[in-house]
């Protein structure tokens, strides 16, 4: 099977050929596909080199699956020519998560809506994935009846700029100056995120919430299925790189278990239950960078009202939260012979 990776040197491109190359897809053929400048440069997938290639180029080869990490303008753009051909293509960016016609696919949660005639299917961003391996389970056992929630983002959300900007401003508070090799990190952020704490996360749009808020605020109900709750977010970038936090309210229709909650959790595909205080055990980023599972833990009732619940849940956003989602659509649409 010939699959392309379009934005193959880009942070989330390069975690995909990685999480590409740990599972077993049965590629046959790589087509690394970037940007004009990178076009003939190598990449390394499975021991065997190969050629980065024009978006053109990786269109007349007609590979079956397509998985896109390029920006929404290049994915609106060069997407349905993919499926012209009849690449069946799975995006990242936000271009088509909110269209009604198309797919906006967690697999443990809705795979089951794919169908032969979806040729480009939404990844959902990543602060949302790695909500609804949550909230989900809790919804179909307790019918949730409202949703707050924090995000604590990792700088990688952002990309490789910020994470030089980052490097950068902590070399620079260490020793005065920045090892930083290549072209100086330009400020990614309109303030020093060391030491810092920004709640401005993509661009302000509507209302006053950012982008990243109304993804949150939006994609879950889609990808579960369900409009009859309330959600609203603060996404915050923080000087992290290993993984995006989530501070998690949950208000319920029914009464819940405290145990049966952590039963639930403990028996969610894809989810890993770190809840133990009395051991100060609880997911954090610095340790989930690189896994592929969402973690939950802190999870303990909200005192000021009934059925309510909070927890804490942390995942690599590169990860489960991107590359490794768009991968595991790919090996469900390959399992059910949808392409
Ligand atoms: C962020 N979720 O963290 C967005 C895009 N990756 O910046």
């Amino acid at each position: 099977m010939k699959v392309a990776v379009v934005g193959a040197t880009g942070m989330v491109g390069q975690v995909m050929l990685k999480v590409l190359e740990e599972r077993n897809l049965p590629i046959t053929e790589l087509i690394p596909v970037a940007s004009e400048r990178s076009v003939g440069n190598k990449v390394k997938f499975k021991d065997k080199e190969f050629t980065i290639v024009s978006m053109n180029d990786a269109i007349a080869v007609k590979p079956e699956i397509a998985i896109f990490s390029a920006g929404g303008g290049t994915s609106l753009e060069f997407a349905p020519k993919f499926a012209e051909v009849g690449t069946v293509v799975i995006d990242n960016s936000s271009a088509w998560r909110m269209d009604p016609a198309k797919k906006l696919v967690v697999p443990e949660i809705n795979a089951n809506v794919l169908t032969k005639e979806d040729k480009i299917i939404a990844n959902p961003n990543c602060s949302t994935i790695q909500l609804v391996m949550v909230l989900h389970p809790l919804n179909q056992k307790y019918d949730i009846k409202r949703v707050i929630v924090s995000t604590y983002q990792s700088v990688t959300g952002t990309g490789k700029a910020a994470v030089d900007q980052l490097n950068s401003e902590i070399e620079y508070s260490v020793n005065g100056e920045s090892q930083i090799k290549g072209e100086s990190p330009e400020k990614v952020y309109p303030y020093q995120i060391f030491k810092n704490a920004l709640p401005h996360c993509d661009i302000f749009a509507d209302d006053d919430y950012t982008k990243e808020e109304i993804k949150l605020m939006k994609e879950p109900k889609k990808i579960m299925g369900d409009d009859t709750f309330n959600l609203t977010a603060t996404a915050v970038r923080v000087p992290v790189q290993g993984g995006h936090s989530e501070s998690v309210n949950i208000e319920f229709e029914n009464e819940f278990d405290l145990e049966e909650v952590r039963k639930i959790l403990s028996e969610t595909p894809g989810v890993v239950l770190q809840d133990n205080v009395k051991n100060n055990e609880y997911p954090m980023p610095l340790y989930s960078e690189g896994k592929d599972e969402v973690f939950v833990g802190r999870i303990r009732r909200d005192l000021s009202q009934p059925k309510t619940l909070n927890l804490w849940i942390v995942a690599d956003n590169l990860r489960k939260g991107a590359a490794t989602n768009a991968v595991q659509i790919a090996e469900y649409l390959v399992a059910n012979n949808l392409v």
